[in-house]
Formats: structure tokens, sequence, C-alpha cells
């Protein structure tokens, strides 16, 4: 290896050697001859398999403990020594109870088992708002992820060499992947162990510590201590026919579309005018506040771990490009015999014959029915794009929420792990160290009720700006284990991220105009409204550059607008929808204010989770005041 390993690094890694009783240290270079012994070792064991090179070149398929599909919400903790927030904006735990009940966990869980030491550089090098992490793994399959996922290897430890030997400390074992012994920790104020620990899980958010616990749980901690942001948003960049360049970040919840807008293609009439999207991240951006005035973002991350039903060619055909490229992991989809993937949503027709994500044998017996392990009997409807279970439902295992489990082939939280640096889309400027900025923001979710909430609504301020990003609801997803469909309020997209009090973190955000002469434009937009038959009003995807287009023109001035007590609206004019044919009742549930589609009860219910947080800025509170004033007026 090139670089020098700071001796911290090794003494840590020794000292968790100790704890966990690992057999070997293993110290991760990120180089491709490492890289490639670690998935040989993968596919050996079996959890590996390897797919057709010609379809999927170097890439594989990996199926989780079937109890292991999602985050842990109910097991993500903050340590601090005082309990300040009563469970509100997070789980707490002491760290008394963390070293009492959890640290037994990790004594000798790695007896038998190597330990991979996996340095982790979370931002482009050579940028002062990078960080390092060094977590330590007995997880091949988590090392071979944070290998894409950050830059791995000798990019970190030149980072932590140039930093006097900061890093953050993350303990990760896999152990027994025991469900009800689960934990994911985090410890802002430090720990005598580590930083980060996480336990009984390999899922992305739980086990990839670079991700949600560093660049989210514990970042947004020192961001509101250094004065900038840690945020759960992607970052694109739009061109638009003048030549002019825009950078738009937007924060969505889990499963909500952030990889999707980040890769979106516009539809054909705006690619002819000359707009162009290109992509600088799609889930995490660090921001800060720049001295030209305006925020800076960066993607800390080094690659994609996206949501795989759904994706395919129409879509999302630039992520599609991405993986055909090679170099995947793919967790819990769907194969078939022949080496090749498969998820609802990827092609009209589910293959004849494949595996699914339990690997249950699936064999078609008739036009649209599959037989699952010769016992269970399910129809597949192709509008829908999903199964029915016909027959032999007995035979279907019972899911984590005690009801029997829908029969899918791909997991519905199934996922592909990929470079950023394969997307065919890229922004050329996405490493860039000083970031690009920020001219744009948007929050959304899914609101399913029809002619509630705008497909897009510019606010009118900064306070109301961060009032809408408080109150945003969205149908639960299964990114997270709960009810799927329910629906709550996510504040900022952050609500499983929260390293802090909200209403602090609410409280570090209306102070951004203090710092920042230039805050971007804000927006909220929802793709997700149905109609009386559950069918999404709108199509989505590409076409969601039409809401991006008018919130352009908007802030140039030049947009037809109406406003609203919930901001400012398109109204049925001030879209541009050539190509894109809708009846107008639905183009007006999309684009003007609808106080009969259930405004009282939804500013009743924005109340009632307000006053949940005693502490709330007044701006805030305020802000709710106004909206709930102007729906009794009208
Ligand atoms: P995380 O990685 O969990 O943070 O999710 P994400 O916000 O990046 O969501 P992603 O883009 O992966 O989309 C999640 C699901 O929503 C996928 O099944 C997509 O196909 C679907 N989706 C994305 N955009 C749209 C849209 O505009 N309309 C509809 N109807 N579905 C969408
Ligand atoms: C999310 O759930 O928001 C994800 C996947 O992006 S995870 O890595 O699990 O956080
Ligand atoms: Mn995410």
């Amino acid at each position: 290896m090139s670089v020098k390993i700071h001796p911290r690094v090794t003494d840590w890694a020794h000292q968790m050697k100790g704890i966990t009783g690992a057999n070997k240290v293993i110290m991760l270079d990120g180089s491709p001859a490492q890289r490639s012994r670690l998935n040989q070792a993968l596919v050996k064991s079996g959890a590996f398999q390897a797919l057709d090179p010609a379809k999927w070149p170097n890439s594989y398929a990996s199926r989780s403990a079937p109890t292991d599909t999602a985050r842990a919400e109910d097991k993500t903790l903050m340590v601090y020594s005082e309990n300040r927030d009563n469970n509100r904006s997070f789980k707490y735990m002491s760290p008394d109870a963390a070293h009492s009940d959890v640290l037994p966990l990790f004594k000798n869980a790695m007896n038998g088992r190597d330990m991979f030491v996996v340095p982790a550089l979370m931002g482009p090098e050579g940028s002062s708002l990078s960080r390092a992490l060094v977590q330590v793994t007995d997880s091949p399959y988590v090392a071979a992820n944070m290998a894409i996922m950050s830059r791995m290897g000798d990019p970190a430890l030149r980072h932590i060499n140039e930093n006097n030997g900061v890093f953050t400390r993350g303990l990760h074992a896999s152990a027994d992947l025991d469900y009800s012994k689960l934990y994911v920790l985090h410890f802002p104020e430090g720990d005598p162990i580590a930083d980060i620990w996480s336990v009984n899980s390999a899922y992305g958010g739980n086990a990839l510590q670079g991700k949600k616990c560093l660049a989210l749980r514990l970042a947004m901690t020192q961001a509101r201590a250094e004065g900038w942001l840690a945020e759960h948003m992607l970052i694109l960049k739009i061109k638009d026919p003048s030549g002019k360049t825009h950078y738009l970040t937007a924060a969505f919840p889990s499963a909500c579309g952030k990889t999707n807008l980040a890769m979106l293609n516009p539809p054909t009439h705006f690619a002819q005018q000359g707009w162009e999207i290109t992509t600088l991240g799609d889930d995490i951006a660090w921001l800060k506040p720049h001295s030209d005035g305006t925020l800076h973002a960066i993607n800390p991350e080094n690659g994609m771990f996206g949501v795989a039903p759904g994706t395919n060619d129409q879509t999302n055909g630039n992520m599609m490009d991405t993986l055909r490229r090679g170099n995947v992991i793919f967790t819990n989809v769907a194969t078939t015999p022949d080496g090749d993937v498969w998820w609802e949503g990827l092609t009209p027709r589910p293959p004849k014959q494949f595996h699914d994500w339990r690997n249950r044998e699936w064999e078609q017996i008739g036009s649209n029915t599959w037989a699952i392990d010769r016992q269970v009997k399910v129809e597949w409807n192709e509008g829908r794009g999903s199964w029915k279970v016909t027959s032999g439902e007995e035979f279907l295992p019972d899911a984590l929420q005690g009801a029997k489990e829908l029969p899918n082939a791909a997991h519905p939280n199934s996922r592909f792990t990929v470079a950023a640096s394969q997307c065919p889309s890229l922004a050329q400027e996405w490493e860039n160290p000083d970031g690009v900025p920020i001219s744009l923001t948007l929050f959304g979710g899914r609101r399913p009720e029809f002619g509630l909430i705008p497909l897009v609504s510019a606010a009118q301020s900064w306070e109301q700006a961060v009032y809408m990003a408080t109150v945003m609801g969205s149908a639960m997803t299964a990114a997270a284990f709960g009810a799927v469909g329910d629906i709550r309020r996510d504040a900022f997209a952050q609500l499983p991220f929260m390293g802090y009090p909200l209403p602090d973190y609410l409280r570090h955000w209306l102070s951004m105009p203090q710092s920042v002469r230039h805050l971007p434009q804000v927006a909220t937009v929802n793709w997700f409204q149905r109609d009386d038959e559950g069918r999404f009003i709108w199509h989505g995807y590409g076409d969601n550059f039409r809401a991006l287009e008018w919130l352009i023109r908007l802030g140039e001035g030049s947009a037809p607008y109406l406003d609203s007590p919930v901001g400012r609206l398109p109204g049925i004019n001030g879209l541009d929808m050539t190509g894109y044919n809708m009846p107008e009742k639905h183009l007006a549930a999309l684009t003007t204010f609808n106080p009969e589609a259930g405004w009282p009860a939804e500013a009743d219910s924005r109340a009632r989770h307000l006053a949940k947080y005693p502490d709330m800025p007044e701006a805030v509170t305020n802000e709710q005041k106004k909206l709930a004033g102007a729906i009794n007026s009208f």
C-alpha cells in the first residue's frame, strides 16, 4: 500500500479486534485487485451470485436475511449524556445503557471471522467539507458496498494524515443478523469505543455507516455548530436553452423519487429547446455558505444505493445505462437461471422462470400465472405491475408485521449499489471540492389525496419555506419498517435521520439568511396525487421537469402564477404542457388551491403535529396560524 496508515487508525482497529475477537485484521486500500479478491471470496461463500457478464459485467446478486431488508428506525438511537429531546425528534439512549446493553453484543461477535478495516472518505478529495470514516466490519458484503459508496482506501487514509489523524470511528458487526438484537447507535459527544456502533444488520442505512449515520445524523450536529447543513437531498444541474446553469437540491423521504429526479430526462419538447439535465448526487448533500454569497453543495457519496422496483428504460434510462456498465451489487432482486436479474417494473412481463428475493423458485404455469415452489399460485396484473395470490396462501411466510407476506419477485426495497462515475448524465463538476452554488431547493413527499398538495408550490418567504418543509407529509414506503401507506410528517425528509432536536434544527435553518445573502428559491412538489381508482394522475419521472421549468421561469419573473395560502402556484396556464394532454380537472387538481379537497383537516393535522414540540420556533407556528386563518376565511 502506498499511503502510510496513521497510527491512530491501526491502534483503534486493534482495540476493536480485541473487543470483537476477530481472527485477522484486513486493511482495505480500495485497489481493483483487492476489490476483485473480495468479490471472489463473496462468490465462493455463496453470498454473491455472479451474473451473466454479457448482460451485467462484473456484477453480483445478493440476498439478505429475510428480516434484514430495510432501515430499522425503532432501533436507531442517538446517545447523549442528557436526554433533552424526550424521544420527539429521535430515539434516545444513555451512554450507560449503550455500554451495559449494546456493547456486550459486540463482545466476541467476530470470533472465527476476519475484521475488515474500511477507510472511507465521504466527499471529494481535497474538499474542506469532506470527512473521513474508518469503519470496521465483519461483513465482506458491507465492505464491498462501502468500496462503491465511498472513496475507499488511499483517498481516505491521505485525508486522515492531512488532518492530524482525525476520523469518525465506526464499529459494525453483522454478528448473527438477529433482528431482536439490532442496534444502530450514534455518539455525537464521542465515546471511548467508537462514534457509531451498529450490530446485527448488513442493510444499507443500518450498516453502510458513511451514509445516514455519518453523512446525516453525525454530520448535522457538526453542521449546526459550524454553520452549514447536512441534508437528505439530491443535487442536479439544469442548463437552460440560453446556456445559463441552475443547480438544484431536493429533499424527499426515502423511496419518494430522489434518484429518479436526479437522473431525469426532460420530455422531447424541452430537450429540443436545448434544456439539459445532469446529475451530481442522488441522496445526500452537504451545503455550506460560500464567500460568493450563495450556499454551495457537495455530494459526500461516491455511489448510488438505488431502489430497484420501478426502474426501467422509460422511467430512468440514465440509471439503466449506469447499471449496464457493470460493477453492480444487486440486493434482494429476483434472478433468472441465465444470470439475469428482474424486479417489478423492469419489464411489463416477468421472466418464465426465476428465483425471488427469498430464493423461492417461480415457474410460469399459464399465460398470467406463476407457481411459487409449486405451492402458491399467483397471477400477474400487467397494468398494475403487481401480483395477486390465487391459491396456496397458507404456504406463505409471515412478514415482520405478522400478516402474510405479499409475494413479490424482488423485495419492494430491493436495491442496486453502483458507482456514480458510471452515470452517463453525470455533471463534470460533481467532484468540485468547492461544491456548486444552489439556486433552487425542493421539498416533497407522497401525498395521494386528489387536489390537495399541489404538484408544485413556491414559498413566498424564507419563513414559509421552513414551515412548508417542516410539515411535509408522506405516505410510508418499504424503505423503513412500518405500515406502508400511512401518512407521516417527515420534516425536511429528515425524520429518520435527525441527530439533534428538530426545533433546534429549524432554528438553524431559520438563521441561514444571516450567513447567506442569496438563498435558494424554495418550493414543495408532489408527483403522487391519485384519482378515485387509485391511479396516479401525473405521469411523473421525465414530466416532473415541467414543474422545474416553471420554477426557473418564475424565478426569472416570466411565468404565470397564482398566489394562494399554500404558496405560489402555476394555475392551469402556468406549466408548459406541450406534448402532455391531461383532463382539465386533473390539471386543476395539480396546479390550483382547492380548499374543499381537505385543507381544513390537513391544517388541523399539521397543527397537532407542531404542538408535539413545545419549543417550536415562533416563525414556524406563525406560518401555521396564517395558513389556518386563510383556510377558515375561504
Ligand atoms: P431513497 O434511496 O430511499 O432515499 O429513495 P429515493 O428518494 O431516491 O427514491 P427513488 O428515486 O429510488 O424512487 C423510489 C420509487 O418511487 C421507485 O419505485 C420509483 O420508480 C418511484 N418514483 C420515482 N419518481 C416517481 C414519479 O415521479 N412518479 C411515480 N409515480 N413514481 C416515482
Ligand atoms: C433511504 O432509506 O433513504 C436510503 C437507503 O437512501 S438507506 O441507505 O437505507 O438509507
Ligand atoms: Mn435516502
